[in-house]
């Protein structure tokens, strides 16, 4: 497998009730190494930038509210295969879905509220990765 880097978010629901150490260590525990971490809070406009893609969606007003709603922790995870397997550790996107033991069946609130973020593919994982980070920043 291709070492790869990925860009999480662990978002405003967990941040507000103090599960961010709980994220890292499963973060840490399934292998992934740091290569940068920021607490952050988001501006709405942030906010509508980073989720540009989704903006046609009838969810994106919500969503990018919810994002700047409170700080986020934001983090630049590397591993081998690291996009797949941070998705897989994630759980689907709406935790009534998501499989036994993964982030978000056994943390998020509901479909927007859902805990963490992970990017879906490599050339979004470069984007997201550099729209919180410079390359000094990685470590
Ligand atoms: P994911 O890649 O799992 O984060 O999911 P998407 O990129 O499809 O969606 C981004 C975020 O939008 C999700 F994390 C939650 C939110 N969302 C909604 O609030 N409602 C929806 O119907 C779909 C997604």
């Amino acid at each position: 497998m291709v070492m790869e880097k990925t860009l999480a978010i662990i978002k405003p629901d967990a941040t507000a009730r103090n599960i961010t150490g709980k994220i890292l260590s499963r973060i840490e525990e399934e292998g992934f190494t740091v290569k940068a971490m920021k607490r952050v809070r988001l501006a709405r406009a942030d906010a509508e930038c980073f989720y540009a893609v989704h903006r046609e969606r009838p969810f994106y007003g919500s969503l990018t509210s919810f994002m700047s709603s409170g700080p986020v922790v934001v983090l630049c995870l590397e591993r081998e295969g690291a996009i797949a397997k941070w998705r897989e550790v994630m759980g689907a996107t709406n935790p009534a879905n998501a499989a036994e033991g993964t982030i978000r069946k056994l943390y998020a609130v509901d479909l927007e509220r859902n805990s963490v973020h992970g990017s879906d593919a490599p050339e979004t994982a470069a984007v997201e990765v550099a729209f919180f980070f410079s390359g000094l920043e990685l470590v």
